[in-house]
């Protein structure tokens, strides 16, 4: 007979490291214990002695690795009594907030800007059942508005100043160490509101104090180029990058992700619409992973980093793709526009010309 439990959610698997007691009704999709997956063919093409791994979190239930934190703030609130929660969003959070929020049998209400976001997160963001509230402003407007409405209505903040998500999402760091038995040299990831940084910096810390590794990563954070406050060492007011999930100017873990940077001796970096969306088409087409363009952000700056030698040759490195491909699929397909497929006749002869053709 198998010993193997069912795998019920990251609570459950880290809840001595996390806010709960036995008695918590733990409101959980089963998220986290998402792949890592070693890249195979990149490092080869670069002629890097690099070992690359990539954990997907756009494997989570709602295919982001909002839903980490978001088991956590949603548990939380309801163990609190609360009946709404609230968040401004790029996308994923909202998506989160709205699954998780049905999952508990609560109201979830949701700011975010009108065009912006992109069409998979709203279509499950409208499925789960979700208030959307549209505005005509970016995230960081929909953010303060956030912040200021909580104290006029009954609502749970779920965004990551919620201490909660930064909790849950601190679990990705665990299964990283669990899964490869150490920590890596490097992490890169992108950055947007700045918490899943933070949260991945404390940890690596927390395991790092209890001994269940040695060592923590270098902490390397990027951005996209027109929306890099951390790059420019203060906020954006316009920020703006195809990239709509970290187009954010104002982030709000500010302080927790320059500590991250500083203790870590890591560094923050940009890069371009063109850059991003590349390295999303490289990891798609050698490595058959398809994640959203703003966690392909992860891989744009480790590649540029190992190239230079900033990332030594020897190195383990972590890139976090932190949302699925599936999300954004206007902006992939019209990437591809060059590729797009033409229509032959439906014959045996047709399609044996066009298979030929390729070869
Ligand atoms: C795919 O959903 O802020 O630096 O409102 O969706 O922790 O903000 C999304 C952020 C990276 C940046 N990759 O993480 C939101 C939101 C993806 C994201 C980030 C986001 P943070």
């Amino acid at each position: 007979m198998s010993t193997q439990k069912h795998y019920t959610g990251l609570i459950e698997r880290y809840r001595d490291r996390l806010p709960v007691s036995a008695s918590t009704r733990i409101i959980s999709l089963n998220e986290g214990n998402t792949p890592m997956i070693q890249l195979q063919n990149i490092p080869r093409l670069i002629g890097k002695d690099v070992e690359i791994y990539v954990k997907f979190e756009g494997l989570n239930p709602t295919g982001s690795f909002k839903d980490r934190g978001m088991t956590m703030a949603v548990t939380k609130a309801v163990e609190e009594g609360s009946q709404a929660i609230i968040c401004a969003s790029t996308g994923n959070t909202s998506a989160a907030a709205a699954a998780y929020a049905a999952r508990a049998g609560i109201k979830a209400f949701v700011l975010i800007p009108e065009g912006k976001i992109a069409q998979g997160k709203l279509a499950q963001t409208l499925m789960y059942g979700a208030e959307i509230i549209q505005i005509n402003g970016n995230f960081d407007k929909g953010m303060s508005l956030v912040k200021e409405i909580a104290d006029h209505a009954p609502v749970t903040i779920v965004n990551s100043i919620n201490p909660f998500r930064l909790d849950g999402q601190k679990t990705a760091a665990f299964e990283i160490v669990d899964d490869l038995g150490f920590a890596p040299d490097y992490h890169c990831l992108p950055v947007g509101n700045a918490g899943n940084i933070s949260a991945y910096w404390k940890g690596y810390t927390e395991y790092a104090v209890s001994r269940v590794c040695s060592t923590r990563p270098v902490m390397c954070g990027y951005q996209a180029a027109g929306a890099a406050p951390f790059v420019a060492g203060h906020m954006i007011d316009e920020p703006e990058t195809i990239a709509t999930a970290i187009r954010i100017g104002h982030p709000q873990s500010w302080d927790f992700a320059w500590a991250a940077q500083k203790e870590s001796g890591g560094w923050f970096d940009k890069f371009t619409d063109e850059q991003i969306l590349a390295a999303q088409k490289m990891l798609s087409q050698y490595e058959g992973i398809f994640c959203e363009p703003a966690s392909a952000t992860s891989l744009a700056g480790a590649l540029q980093d190992i190239g230079s030698g900033k990332i030594p040759e020897g190195s383990k490195i972590v890139c976090t793709l932190t949302g699925n491909g599936l999300k954004d699929p206007d902006t992939a397909i019209s990437q591809c526009a060059a590729a797009h497929p033409v229509t032959i006749e439906a014959s045996l002869d047709a399609v044996k010309r066009a298979i030929l053709d390729c070869l």
